[in-house]
């Protein structure tokens, strides 16, 4: 039992420092002109993340914002498939055909990422309704953003969650912006959770600067929910660097900046993990370089991969009764007929 209870917040400090690696490499990824997509957004400073993912378990499903790489790390991702996809290649996830917004594994319970703010929120419910109609014990958390907040179908999918008493959790990942809008130049109360009470629901808050309080937190709400007593968790963090990796952030001083990026929750896990005495200076040495070197070898490996076949172009996309439509079609034959 001990052993187990000591090991958790060190397992827990080794996925966020793979995901802020992870985060570092994907940056460079975009920055080599290796990435297949227009944007790429960067959960840099919201690792303690990790907290919700760990107290999820096998089976529970998960639906993600555009900036969703950590959760699907902390729900067991292999990152060189995740480096592939969204590189655009044959070995990711979805063939590269869903890159970072778009990613999703069934097999790994995440039923997708979603480029449109509050899109993944919905899916949640339906989940739930299965679980609860089946009687599966599985809980669905819903991931999104600050921006989401402003979404009515957030207030649509609490209402049926709490009516029909779901097994789901709605997780507010507040980072303080939604692209170049601070908070509180985009909503008139921050109270979220009273929002959430509001349709009856159970609503918590977590500094997001401490994986363990997330940890507690999302634990508690979790079970409620499997209990058939759904909830909203919002956790507060900063977002370390622009919307996304080609914004500056103007609109942000150097100091806001700076005072922002102590608010660092991998820092604060290692710290309090060698203070604790669950490891040494050199026991982190060693997980971060581990990281470090797994992290180089997705990156590399996504850049040697090859992308998917030409004329695969359409699978995946349409369904297999509903063909492509012929322009694309004809002109993708045109293209495979060519003779150079
Ligand atoms: C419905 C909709 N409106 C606007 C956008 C453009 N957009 C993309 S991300 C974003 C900000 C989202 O902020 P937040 O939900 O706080 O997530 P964060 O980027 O901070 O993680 C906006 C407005 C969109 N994708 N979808
Ligand atoms: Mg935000």
């Amino acid at each position: 039992m001990n052993a187990q209870k000591n090991t958790a917040p060190l397992d827990r400090y080794r996925t966020m420092r793979r995901i802020r690696s992870f985060e570092e490499r994907v940056g460079e990824l975009f920055l080599r002109g290796e990435s297949a997509g227009s944007m790429l957004h960067l959960s840099i400073g919201e690792e303690a993340v990790v907290g919700v993912t760990d107290a999820m378990g096998d089976g529970d499903t998960f639906t993600t914002h555009h900036r969703g790489h950590g959760v699907f790390l902390g729900r067991g991702a292999d990152p060189a498939r995740m480096m592939a996809e969204i590189g655009g290649k044959a070995d990711g996830y979805c063939r590269g055909k869903g890159g970072s917004m778009h990613i999703a594994s069934h097999a790994l319970g995440h039923l997708g990422a979603n480029a449109i703010v509050g899109g993944g929120i919905p899916h949640v419910v339906g989940a739930g309704l299965t679980y609860r109609n089946k009687g599966t014990g599985h809980v669905s958390v819903a991931f999104f953003g600050d921006g989401a907040m402003q979404q009515g179908i957030l207030y649509e999918a609490m209402n049926m969650a709490a009516l029909w008493r779901l097994p789901v959790i709605f997780c507010c990942l507040n980072n303080q912006y939604g692209m170049g809008t601070r908070i509180d130049r985009a909503v008139g109360k921050l109270a979220f959770g009273e929002r959430a009470e509001a349709f009856g629901l159970q609503a918590a808050h977590a500094d997001g600067t401490d994986v363990e309080e997330v940890h507690d937190t999302a634990q508690s709400l979790i079970a409620d929910a499997r209990g058939g007593k759904p909830g909203f968790l919002e956790i507060s963090s900063f977002r370390f660097y622009g919307h996304a990796r080609m914004d500056k952030s103007p609109y942000r001083t150097p100091e806001e900046e700076e005072e922002g990026r102590k608010r660092d929750p991998v820092l604060k896990a290692r710290e309090r993990l060698i203070e604790s005495g669950l490891g040494s200076d050199a026991d982190m040495e060693r997980i971060d370089t581990k990281a470090d070197d797994e992290m180089d070898a997705a990156l590399e490996s996504a850049v040697t991969a090859s992308p998917p076949p030409l004329d695969t172009m359409f699978e995946d996309v349409f369904h297999p009764d509903s063909p492509a439509p012929a322009p694309q079609r004809d002109r993708l034959r045109a293209i495979l007929t060519e003779t150079p």
